[in-house]
């Protein structure tokens, strides 16, 4: 095991024994009040049940992730601001996507904490109970750039699956709506290379490591029952018309 798994088992576990000892908070806490700073970062709430992905994501994981470890980038993000308040004032596109602009103190701090708030609001984002099936220019662009649903998924888990150690599967969708498989390693965002994603998929360890442990292309295959089509068919018209936030 790298010391990267460890440290996030750690981290998982001390998330674990928190959230037993506070079970109902745990979906109620959307927004820590910010420890510091101008608190311009904020936790987005999760716009369902924390249990709504069960048996393809359990309860215990949707409270850890989004609870802990999201809120954890948004914290740190309102602690850096506290030094430095114009990084909450600008857009984050435009923070990501000048990180070289970033004192170089805070560089790191910034790239993987505001890195990790981008993915993961996105992720909750593209997620939902009763996500549907991708039609109309979602599906076109699919079948026409990606190969079709059946080959894109493949395509996709296998990406996700060679990720060494924790990062992120995206697809990644330019101006004119152009879709393409990619890969981030950490909290890497596409933004961060002038990209933008349409959709992902977290494989850090925390995303599956209770239910699937190190069965991360079961976790992969499963995570299609959690995609909400209806917020990609947004996003993917968003992306088109520049308008994307995250
Ligand atoms: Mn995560």
């Amino acid at each position: 095991m790298s010391s990267m798994s460890r440290r996030q088992l750690i981290s998982a576990a001390t998330g674990m024994a928190a959230a037993a000892a506070t079970p109902r908070l745990a979906f109620a806490q959307a927004a820590p009040a910010p420890a510091s700073g101008n608190g311009a970062f904020i936790l987005p709430p999760l716009t369902y049940p924390t249990n709504a992905f069960e048996p393809y994501i359990d309860q215990k994981t949707m409270e850890i992730h989004h609870g802990k470890h999201h809120s954890t980038y948004v914290a740190n993000m309102n602690t850096i601001a506290k030094d430095h308040p114009t990084l909450g004032e600008k857009p984050l596109v435009e923070v990501l996507g000048n990180l070289g602009s970033v004192p170089d103190s805070v560089r790191t701090a910034v790239r993987n904490n505001l890195g990790g708030h981008a993915n993961h609001t996105m992720f909750w984002q593209i997620m939902g109970p009763q996500g549907g099936k991708p039609d109309g220019e979602v599906l076109a662009a699919i079948d026409r750039d990606l190969g079709g649903m059946e080959k894109f998924q493949t395509d996709f888990n296998a990406a996700g699956g060679r990720v060494f150690g924790s990062g992120w599967v995206f697809v990644i969708v330019d101006k004119s709506g152009k879709l393409s498989i990619e890969t981030r390693p950490n909290q890497d965002n596409p933004i961060m290379d002038g990209k933008r994603a349409l959709m992902g998929n977290d494989v850090w360890e925390h995303a599956y490591y209770l239910t699937y442990q190190n069965r991360r292309p079961d976790y992969l295959k499963a995570w299609w029952n959690t995609v909400n089509w209806t917020k990609i068919a947004e996003r993917y018209a968003a992306a088109k018309a520049g308008t994307l936030a995250v």
